[in-house]
């Protein structure tokens, strides 16, 4: 597949170079579906381009656009993709009332607790510390909030389950994977247990095809 190939889908993925945008990334591949990718990067002005902002007002990544629909926000990217493109095999979301359910209150627990109040908290005050400011007592309570919310994730896999939901690989691993290796950039304390099961993660083949994807082009 070249890349004339790519943009023939109809499918454009805006975003690469993050922890939030390797996760669509990683669900296109897992799903066997091609795409167009728009390498924009946050703080460069790329996402406040009136292009971009005509997209989403949001002026975030990643961003979805797929045959004339446009979706933001990681977690609903891949779940979009999931029940649009997924058969039996592939599913990241289950279709299933209540393992849907399982599945969705996984993710939006990693999205707000272990994203959103915890590791972004940290980039704000570390490596955006000149818009958001100094504040090493946030960030260390932000910290210790990641391992303590991480109770419930080590508890759930110390009965040896490969994949956070049991034995199917699904959008939850996605979105823990990229916490944790997040985490692990961020020097914050992650355990043997997680560490062994993000190492089978980030082994799958769709991931490292999608990292690849995700790497920012260097300007010449
Ligand atoms: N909750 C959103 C977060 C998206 C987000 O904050 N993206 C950051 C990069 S990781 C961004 O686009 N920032 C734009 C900028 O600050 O220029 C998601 O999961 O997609």
């Amino acid at each position: 597949m070249n890349e004339s190939d790519d943009a023939r889908t109809g499918r454009i993925l805006w975003g690469v170079g993050t922890s939030r945008t390797i996760r669509p990334h990683w669900a296109l591949h897992e799903l066997g579906l091609t795409y167009e990718v728009k390498p924009i990067l946050p703080r460069t002005g790329e996402t406040l381009t009136e292009e971009y902002t005509a997209l989403t007002a949001r002026q975030k990544i990643p961003l979805l656009q797929d045959q004339g629909m446009v979706i933001t926000e990681s977690a609903a990217i891949i779940a979009y993709l999931s029940d649009a493109y997924a058969n039996d095999q592939n599913r990241l979301v289950p279709t299933d009332a209540r393992q849907r359910a399982s599945c969705l209150e996984w993710c939006f627990f990693i999205i707000s607790e272990l994203d959103a109040t915890s590791l972004y908290v940290m980039r704000r005050h570390r490596d955006l510390s000149e818009i958001y400011g100094e504040a090493p007592t946030a960030n260390q309570a932000a910290a210790d909030y990641f391992q303590k919310q991480m109770r419930t994730v080590e508890r759930a896999l110390s009965d040896g389950r490969p994949f956070i939901l049991g034995d199917r690989f699904g959008a939850a691993d996605i979105l823990l994977s990229s916490c944790l290796t997040w985490a692990v950039r961020y020097q914050v304390p992650v355990s043997d247990l997680a560490l062994a099961y993000n190492r089978t993660l980030t082994a799958r083949d769709a991931y490292q095809k999608a990292e690849q994807r995700n790497t920012p082009v260097r300007k010449a």
